[in-house]
């Protein structure tokens, strides 16, 4: 089996400590992202470790491996346009960045602009907005639509050449582009060069226990190296003076937090994050049994989605999935879940349709398959959309189907 070109983490990427402990294995599986062709069906797949520790010292929660960001993101199937809820989630962002710190004709810069989501709402608002994007793929498309896109790694050469080209930034905004970064010292320091002096950086990430109270143990995959709570975020910016001064929960990617931070000594910490710093300190008194529980409980949501499965198999039940998601492939490759299961998965990205899924290699097709196929049942493998899914296929439902929402244990949706 060949393995992804990787290293091992010894030491944290946050705070440099040697004491780790490694609390979460969902063994080697390929990258999530990674779909395959039919035609190179046999060829042997790309596959790492999967497995997750945290930082004794900074409390940061990490992979144990960094799989090179050239195979994983210079060629990226996930477009975020694709997800119609997001559309609308980042222009309400768009319209709270213009309004709080940017006003009409500010600079403002977004790490891992994807294929422009942000952008658009932000020039449509006043702002002059600049995308930075690895993904070669997704910055053409960017750029082909008039939404400016730099096509390279985020880091400190690329912010100081901006600056000296462009002036200081108003806001720099990073959206689900943290935790895909190996180098977080170096994004700090590139932050600190790129942001004007009253500037802001603007970043949603993951929160780290939506993670583990709903046992959203898929968003665990080689992309995701860093699961985010505040207390590290804190030590990380601190390195360059800055400092988090606001925080918000938002709904996305199954519970994500949106974080201000700035320049030290420049704006008052907000109640939301005093509140929010307390409340994770006593939740993690007894750290070593939160992870140790969450282990557990990841190892029986398993167990009871295969059974869930298995049940609707032998009653004769045609299954299916939805949402050809990069934590579906998590799901999927650690539940053993495969093409004997699940005859295809409906998915909106034209990308990845006519695709398979990495390691089980499951038929990824277009909506239409819903209506050709005609499952009973399908794997919400995007539960993140869960209500707009069920919303939307409403002939899906209306005829009698059904989805298992899997996390933070499997259940049938709609009830009937
Ligand atoms: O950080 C990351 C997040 C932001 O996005 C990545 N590393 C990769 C990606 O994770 P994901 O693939 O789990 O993201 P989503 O947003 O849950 O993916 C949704 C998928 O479902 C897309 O392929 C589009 C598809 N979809 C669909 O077919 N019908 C989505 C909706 C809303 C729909 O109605
Ligand atoms: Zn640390």
């Amino acid at each position: 089996m060949p393995s992804a070109p990787f290293r091992r983490l010894t030491s944290c990427r946050v705070c440099g400590a040697t004491e780790i402990s490694v609390f979460l294995s969902l063994g080697e599986t390929p990258l999530a992202n990674a779909f395959v062709r039919p035609v190179a069906a046999a060829a042997p797949e790309l596959r790492a470790p999967l497995e997750v520790m945290r930082c004794l010292r900074c409390g940061l929660v990490q992979l144990t491996v960094v799989v090179d960001p050239e195979v994983i993101f210079r060629d990226y199937a996930y477009a975020t346009s694709a997800s119609a809820p997001m559309r609308g989630h980042f222009d309400g962002l768009a319209a709270e960045i213009v309004e709080r710190f940017a006003p009409a004709g500010s600079f403002v810069v977004e790490v891992g602009s994807n294929d422009g989501v942000l952008l658009r709402p932000l020039r449509e608002r006043g702002a002059r907005a600049l995308g930075v994007e690895p993904a070669a793929n997704l910055a053409a498309i960017a750029n082909a639509e008039g939404l400016e896109t730099v096509n390279e790694f985020f880091g400190p050469d690329v912010a100081s050449r901006l600056r000296g080209e462009r002036g200081a930034a108003k806001v720099v905004v990073g959206n689900n582009v943290l935790a895909h970064i190996d180098g977080l010292p170096d994004v700090a320091r590139a932050l600190d060069a790129l942001l004007d002096d009253d500037g802001v950086f603007v970043a949603e990430v993951p929160y780290l226990f939506d993670l583990l109270d709903h046992v959203e143990y898929d968003t665990v995959y080689h992309e995701h190296l860093s699961y985010f709570h505040l207390a590290p975020l804190m030590t990380l910016f601190a390195q360059v003076g800055m400092q988090l001064f606001d925080v918000k929960r938002v709904p996305t990617h199954g519970g994500s937090i949106r974080m201000y931070v700035g320049r030290s000594a420049r704006r008052a910490e907000t109640p939301a994050l005093t509140g929010l710093v307390a409340l994770e300190r006593s939740r993690l008194a007894d750290a070593a049994a939160v992870f140790g529980t969450f282990a557990a409980r990841v190892a029986a949501q398993r167990q009871a989605l295969r059974a869930v499965l298995a049940e609707l198999r032998s009653a004769g039940k045609r299954l299916a999935g939805y949402g050809a998601t990069a934590k579906g492939n998590t799901m999927l490759n650690y539940c053993g879940i495969g093409a004997d299961t699940l005859s295809f998965i409906a998915d909106t990205t034209p990308y990845k349709q006519g695709l398979l899924t990495p390691g089980t290699h499951i038929p990824v097709r277009d909506e239409s398959a819903i209506d050709a196929e005609r499952p009973d049942v399908m794997l919400l493998l995007a539960w993140n959309y869960a209500d707009a899914i069920v919303r939307r296929l409403d002939g899906y439902v209306a005829r009698g189907g059904r989805f298992i929402h899997p996390i933070p244990l499997p259940r049938l949706i709609p009830d009937r």
